[in-house]
């Protein structure tokens, strides 16, 4: 009877964990590195490789459909949390604006710092991709990748660029910072790809 009045208890969301991870009430910070500091006005994103070259600004991005997304996130230390809500740009409606060459399968996320990580082009073109700006009705804190960072909730969180500054895409599979060292090329929380054999 006391049920609605409280949150649902953490065996209710366990369908939501994927295996090895546990629930945090927090949103922990994790950047290898310092943090960035970037002005919206400066900020710029660029593709290049397989696709015709091209620099957006912020303005540009804000000039695409906004949204509100609500999505898991799973970081491979071994934490998740569920039901972040972030504002931004689906990864398919920027896509919208990218000449693509056909022999394009991979892309490389480039951050201001130089972090990279590495995704399959069906990995990064997926409806649910978000380009996140706003981090539950906040701008998005420098230390969670403000001004502007990529999200693929499907995969483990470092798979999801902070101080998203390019685009490479490419024919062939490179691998970005973590992937190059020993961490998974793709990455899915739910087959528990976390290290590469
Ligand atoms: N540029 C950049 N992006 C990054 C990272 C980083 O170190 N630098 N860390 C990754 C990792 S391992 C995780 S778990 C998430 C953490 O995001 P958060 O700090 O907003 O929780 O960002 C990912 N994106
Ligand atoms: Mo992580």
């Amino acid at each position: 009877m006391f049920g609605s009045l409280f949150s649902k208890s953490r065996s209710e969301h366990s369908d939501r964990v994927p295996p090895g991870q546990h629930l945090t009430n927090g949103f922990p910070v994790l950047t290898y590195g310092p943090t960035q500091s970037v002005d919206p006005q400066a900020w710029r994103l660029r593709v290049w490789g397989l696709a015709k070259e091209k620099t957006f600004t912020w303005d540009d991005l804000m000039n695409m459909p906004q949204h509100d997304f609500t999505a898991d996130f799973h970081c491979v230390t071994s934490w998740s949390k569920l039901d972040v809500q972030w504002w931004g740009i689906k990864v398919t409606d920027f896509m919208k604006h990218v000449e693509l060459d056909p022999k394009a399968l991979h892309v490389m996320q480039h951050s201001y710092g130089g972090y990279t990580t590495n995704v399959t082009l069906d990995d990064f073109q997926r409806e649910e991709n978000f380009f996140a700006h706003t981090l539950f009705g906040e701008p998005l804190p420098a230390e969670h990748g403000g001004p502007m960072r990529l999200v693929v909730p499907h995969l483990y969180a470092w798979k999801s660029a902070k101080w998203i500054e390019g685009l490479e895409f490419a024919d062939r599979e490179e691998l970005g910072f973590w992937e190059r060292n020993g961490y998974h090329r793709r990455g899915e929380p739910w087959a528990e790809e976390r290290y590469s054999l």
